[in-house]
């Protein structure tokens, strides 16, 4: 194998006492704990846009991250050359899968024809460094919002000609995800919001962006992907309203057209944060409604109000997202999807070592937070506090209002001939203790 990042070894684990820093002192991938390795719960992945093609730019100037392996060109030479770079840094990461939009794998061509051409031809070439180092593709998704053909919207354009544009490029993407094997199929609707309602109908947007998620699924039926479809929340940026804005709206959305038995969510934790909510509430609110799938794991910064995609470091986080991956379908956790690092480096970390010290710091705090994590639900006190909270409804009355048989004329002759009902307290201060006793 080449070497384009002769300055970092083949990362492993050296336990908690290691002072390498490019060195796991958590992450263990073959460790059992609560019954199985550690790399089939966390199923961490790699993002091919932040990794390959991110400069490291910002509003305020350009890119500044070195990338000798790459001539800067848009050809598809030079979309080719980055693979065995970025399998390299996979590998050595000890990362299993990871996520691409089309646009960062394999560039436009002069015409739409050469641009699905160009897309077949860099799919072949992931194919063979997917088999030659077992690395998978967790999810793919087609990038319907950088092009200026979808400033307006995508699937929401109010052209029709570019929503015909959009599913062309989703049918592609979706071809070569299902060739690769792809985990799962993405939609993050980035364009897909109005700038203004002055010029908009909301109704008629929301009804072409629900048409583009039946054809897809449609779609995928017809050439056998199995995958899971996603859909990502995210308000705020770029439009003024995002139709896909929180794990609510999706929710909601998907329901009204018809469409939650083909797609879950892929939760991320700047974009709950984003929506004004913590990842454990999305994750709360998509695990009630069974469609919590997938999770790009980063966090943002409380102090700057944009997606700024930093790597997990917050051990609290990664515990409370950890808490609710192990529960999640009923004790299997994450099945097709996993935990992506949607997430770059700080502009002034432009070396590509750096990648490394970034990728190994998340995966250390994601091993930790699982570690945490399964040792509190084993002892089960926060288990045991929430369910005794509730056990009014375990017999007698509560029983009777959650199975059904209570009605207005029971509950009032209950009502009044009980005591005034005495509430216990609720603890948040002593179980906030608790869970830093455990952290
Ligand atoms: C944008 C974002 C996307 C999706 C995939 O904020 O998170 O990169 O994860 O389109
Ligand atoms: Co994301």
């Amino acid at each position: 194998m080449s070497d384009y990042f002769p300055n970092v070894p083949k990362i492993k684990y050296e336990g908690p006492d290691s002072d390498n820093p490019l060195a796991f002192r958590h992450y263990n991938p073959d460790e059992e704990i609560a019954g199985k390795s550690m790399k089939d719960h966390l199923r961490f992945g790699a993002a091919y846009w932040h990794c390959m093609r991110n400069g490291l730019g910002d509003p305020f100037g350009m890119g500044t991250a070195l990338m000798p392996w790459d001539d800067g060109s848009e050809s598809l030479d030079n979309a080719l050359k980055r693979i065995p770079v970025f399998f390299e840094f996979l590998d050595k990461n000890q990362i299993d899968y990871y996520c691409f939009h089309d646009r960062d794998v394999s560039p436009e061509g002069a015409t739409w024809a050469e641009t699905h051409s160009n897309l077949e031809k860099v799919t072949e070439g992931l194919k063979a460094a997917q088999k030659s180092s077992g690395k998978k593709l967790l999810w793919g998704t087609a990038c319907l919002f950088a092009h200026p053909r979808y400033a307006q919207g995508a699937a929401t354009s109010p052209n029709a000609d570019v929503f015909a544009y959009a599913a062309s490029q989703v049918k592609h993407a979706l071809d070569a995800t299902h060739e690769l094997g792809g985990a799962g199929y993405v939609f993050w609707g980035g364009r897909e919001g109005y700038a203004s309602l002055i010029n908009t109908d909301m109704k008629r947007e929301l009804d072409h962006l629900a048409r583009l998620l039946h054809l897809a699924v449609d779609y995928g039926k017809k050439i056998g992907f199995t995958g899971q479809f996603y859909i990502e929340p995210k308000p705020r940026e770029p439009s003024t309203h995002q139709y896909d804005s929180d794990a609510a709206a999706c929710l909601n959305f998907l329901r009204e057209y018809d469409l939650l038995d083909h797609l879950k969510l892929n939760l991320e934790t700047n974009h709950a944060e984003l929506a004004g909510h913590t990842m454990e509430h999305e994750l709360d609110v998509a695990a009630a409604a069974g469609a919590l799938g997938s999770i790009d794991a980063n966090r943002g910064d409380t102090l700057i109000g944009w997606d700024t995609d930093q790597f997990p470091t917050n051990l609290y986080q990664t515990t409370n997202i950890m808490l609710r991956v192990l529960k999640l379908n009923d004790g299997q956790g994450l099945t097709t999807g996993g935990l992506n690092f949607d997430a770059k480096r700080r502009r002034e970390s432009h070396l590509p070592e750096d990648l490394f010290h970034a990728h190994v710091g998340g995966m250390d705090a994601f091993a930790r937070g699982l570690k945490i994590a399964a040792k509190i639900i084993a002892d089960g006190r926060f288990d045991d506090f929430v369910k005794k909270r509730y056990s009014t409804y375990d017999s007698g009355i509560g029983a009777e209002i959650e199975g059904g048989s209570a009605n207005f004329d029971t509950l009032d002759g209950y009502a009044l001939g009980i005591e005034p009902p005495v509430l216990e307290s609720g603890r948040q201060e002593m179980l906030e203790n608790l869970l830093n006793d455990y952290i």
